[in-house]
């Protein structure tokens, strides 16, 4: 039974898609745009966003590219997500929070299990071990195609991570990943054209936001 005493619980919204499709930037002014609206927003990301998954996060983005095999970075990604699920997000959500994160569970599907080979079976074996059947209330995927995204990524200051150094093809098949879990679970997930200005993107995710949770 509910507490009456309770706030209700926040929402979990989480952006995906691959490198440069403009995730932490609209994580920002989503949250912008709640807050101004009177919400209490969390911004966090993955893998990171405690600080025992931030230190994983340093074994798996750091280094040269073959420092990991697919499972090993699935499974270092799943550790770092149930620390960052039980220390960050599930205690945001119970107070009502609502709680903006770049990259979740979709991004292992879609690099571990998808673009590595790994395959879903794996992936989803491992989430209902780590998480649960607890699922994000909305997940905007980002695409655009991969040079683009590749070139903004690329244009950033600081150094390029060992992802970035994954080749075309590997980019393709993560690009391909995203669209494949889009489509299917349409219920939970939409797709944003992520070509355009941050601006108009912008303004796609909170009408998404909108018309699916009643809010932003
Ligand atoms: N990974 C994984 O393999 N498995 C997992 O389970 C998880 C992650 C959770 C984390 O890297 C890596 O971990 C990631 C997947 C892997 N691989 N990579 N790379 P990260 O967090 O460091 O990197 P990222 O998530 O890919 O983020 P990013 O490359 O920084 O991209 P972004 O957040 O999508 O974009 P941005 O920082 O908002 O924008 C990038 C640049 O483009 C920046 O200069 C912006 O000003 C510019 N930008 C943004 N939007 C636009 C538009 N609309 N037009 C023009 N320029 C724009």
């Amino acid at each position: 039974m509910s507490d009456p005493g309770r706030p209700p619980r926040g929402k979990f919204i989480t952006f995906e898609g691959g490198e440069g499709a403009g995730k932490s930037t609209q994580v920002r002014l989503l949250a912008e745009r709640l807050r101004v609206a009177g919400r209490e927003v969390v911004t966090t990301r993955e893998p990171g966003g405690s600080p025992g998954a931030e230190a994983i996060r340093k074994l798996v983005v750091e280094g040269s590219v073959d420092s990991w095999d697919g499972t090993t970075e699935a499974l270092l990604m799943f550790a770092a997500r149930r620390d960052h699920l039980a220390r960050t997000i599930w205690p945001a959500l119970a107070r009502g929070t609502w709680v903006l994160c770049d990259r979740f569970a979709d991004s292992t599907m879609a690099y571990q299990g998808q673009a590595h080979g790994l395959g879903r079976s794996v992936v989803a074996r491992l989430y209902e071990l780590a998480v649960g059947d607890f699922r994000p209330d909305l997940t905007l995927v980002l695409d655009l195609p991969v040079p683009v995204g590749l070139a903004r990524a690329r244009a950033r200051p600081g150094v390029e991570d060992r992802f970035e150094r994954l080749g075309h093809a590997f980019h393709e098949r993560v690009r391909a990943g995203f669209l494949d879990i889009a489509a299917a679970e349409p219920a939970r997930c939409a797709i944003v054209d992520a070509t355009g200005s941050i601006e108009a993107i912008s303004v796609a995710v909170c009408d998404t936001v909108r018309s699916r949770l009643g809010a932003g």
